[in-house]
């Protein structure tokens, strides 16, 4: 690939060198205490990073995956048109590098989208990020990006703003992000090699012509290079995500991972391809595989050197609502919207609302510290399932659940990896008997479930399983009730009392810890 150096430091205010070794001295979000090595924004507090950054990722639960817990984001659907073709993307659909594919948004004048930030706002306190993604790629419709970012400063400057593109038009509007002062920006980047790139892209339709093939791979990724460093020389935060596709790119995203994090990409999220014939993209009726839980996780840790690695993406629709993992989108319909007469933008209850999630947060982050105290060292790792609503809790209930929320527990602490989604057990007060094999499954590399509460047939279900169903730490804390078990589960260890078995494997977990309990 051609190097885009020479053009960025002809055009930035400050040598890029000179950003990046102050990238690199902080290290984006993530430092964290284990013996520096990076992590997804975690837990990572304001010790850990430099206070401008902090205040950036602080409340943006896509930034910070602590933050996840607690804020809400919402995207407004004003950007229908895109200049490029990916094969994991049907144009009947959300676009694919934000959202999952799923029924059309509605599409939403920059006017319409800004009544709509300010009613979710004023009902949602804790919705702090305004993105747009979509439905096709924001750059491509700068005028109604940049309108709705100007209405929106205007009207409710205390939420942040953020976007998600494509990259292959980013260059020509790195200035004007700037001007906007929107500090986060999403790249999609699924290569950094046009000869891998041509089997993800059939087109790209740039300064009005229609390129194809090698050509219009190199084009794009040229592209999404130089806007790359362009906003890290900007000091705008950039968060790369890359579609994983098993036999396409799954092992080269090794190398875009290096790519990224040399030109300054503060967070790499690696999303698995989702492709069903139903969509209708080239890849789900050719048949092309998505990635398994398992797969996905060891190309995450593969890349978590010195990055910070984003594990709490949720592949949002183009006009999602709520926090991560809750879709609330259905509330905020236009046709809601229009029959509100006036929204009054109360930012002091804003305020003071946030201010009680804060002070939680930081109850939640103590009671983690003290469960760690005196952890002893071993090698023994657990890896649990959650049932949460927010807050950091284990407050939902097992039927409830529509996903599981995966922790990795061990004598360095616990670690958020990963959620599963899975379908509802509990239909109008009665278990779903069907349903219950697949959300086993969904958890079946976990020694432990929590749950706020279950019921007979499904504790019978995940004890012959192997998992231990755990509904003793209902409405505590999340992390700190995964240490206190991963305690008392090592305890029980080095007493002999039970016997550890390491989950990979789901065949190998018959009763490890149920049984001898
Ligand atoms: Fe939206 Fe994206 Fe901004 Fe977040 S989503 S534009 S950075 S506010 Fe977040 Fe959703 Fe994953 Fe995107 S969970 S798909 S990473
Ligand atoms: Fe679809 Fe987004 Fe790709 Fe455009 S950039 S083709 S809208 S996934």
């Amino acid at each position: 690939m051609q190097s885009t150096m020479t053009d960025m430091e002809t055009s930035a205010a400050k040598p890029l060198t000179q950003i990046l070794e102050q990238i690199a001295e902080h290290k984006g979000c993530g430092t964290s205490s284990e013996g520096g090595k990076a992590s997804c924004g975690s837990s990572d507090g304001p010790a850990d990073m430099a206070p401008e950054v902090w205040e950036k990722v602080k409340n943006h639960p896509c930034y910070s995956e602590e933050a996840h817990h607690h804020y809400a984001r919402m995207h407004v659907a004003v950007a229908p048109a895109c200049n490029i073709q990916c094969n994991y993307c049907n144009r009947k659909y959300d676009c694919a590098n934000e959202s999952r594919p799923g029924v059309v948004s509605e599409k939403l004048t920059p006017e319409q989208a800004s009544k709509k930030v300010l009613a979710v706002a004023s009902a949602i306190p804790q919705m702090t990020v305004l993105g747009i993604a979509g439905p096709g790629d924001p750059l491509a419709n700068p005028a109604k990006t940049f309108k709705t970012f100007e209405l929106i400063a205007k009207t409710a400057p205390d939420i942040k703003l953020c976007l998600s593109t494509n990259g292959l038009a980013l260059p020509d509007h790195v200035d004007t992000i700037k001007a906007f002062n929107v500090d986060h920006v999403t790249i999609t980047i699924n290569m950094v090699d046009p000869e891998i790139g041509q089997h993800i892209y059939p087109w790209i339709y740039y300064k009005n012509k229609r390129y194809t093939g090698i050509e219009a791979a190199r084009i794009l990724t040229e592209r999404q290079m130089l806007g790359l460093e362009m906003l890290t020389a900007a000091g705008v935060l950039a968060k790369i995500n890359s579609v994983m596709i098993p036999g396409i790119n799954d092992k080269h995203l090794v190398e875009v991972n290096k790519a990224v994090k040399s030109r300054g990409a503060f967070l790499h999220n690696i999303m698995p391809l989702i492709s069903a014939p139903e969509h209708g993209t080239v890849f789900g009726l050719n048949g092309q595989r998505g990635p398994s839980a398992q797969e996905l996780k060891a190309l995450q840790d593969a890349c978590e050197g010195d990055m910070n690695m984003m594990r709490h993406c949720r592949q949002c629709r183009a006009d999602a609502v709520g926090l991560l993992g809750e879709d609330r989108s259905a509330e905020f319909t236009t046709e809601k919207i229009d029959e509100m007469s006036e929204v009054v933008y109360d930012a002091e209850s804003r305020r003071n609302y946030q201010a009680l999630v804060e002070a939680e947060r930081m109850e939640k982050v103590a009671a983690k510290e003290a469960a760690m105290a005196n952890l002893d060292t071993t090698d023994i790792k657990l890896m649990i399932a959650v049932a949460t609503k927010g807050q950091g809790r284990v407050n939902e209930h097992f039927g409830h659940a529509t996903e599981f929320q995966i922790y990795e527990v061990g004598s360095a602490g616990s670690k958020f990896v990963g959620h599963r989604r899975v379908d509802l057990y509990c239909q109008g007060g009665f278990g779903e008997e069907e349903t219950l094999p697949s959300v086993v499954r969904a958890i079946n590399d976990c020694h432990a479930v929590f749950v706020a509460k279950i019921g007979g047939c499904p504790r019978d279900e995940l004890k012959a399983a192997g998992i231990d169903p755990v509904d003793r730490f209902a409405h505590e804390f999340i992390e700190e009730s995964a240490i206190t078990y991963f305690r008392e589960y090592c305890a029980k260890v080095s007493t002999g009392e039970i016997e550890h078995q390491a989950r990979g494997d789901a065949d190998i977990r018959q009763g490890a810890y149920i049984a001898a309990a």
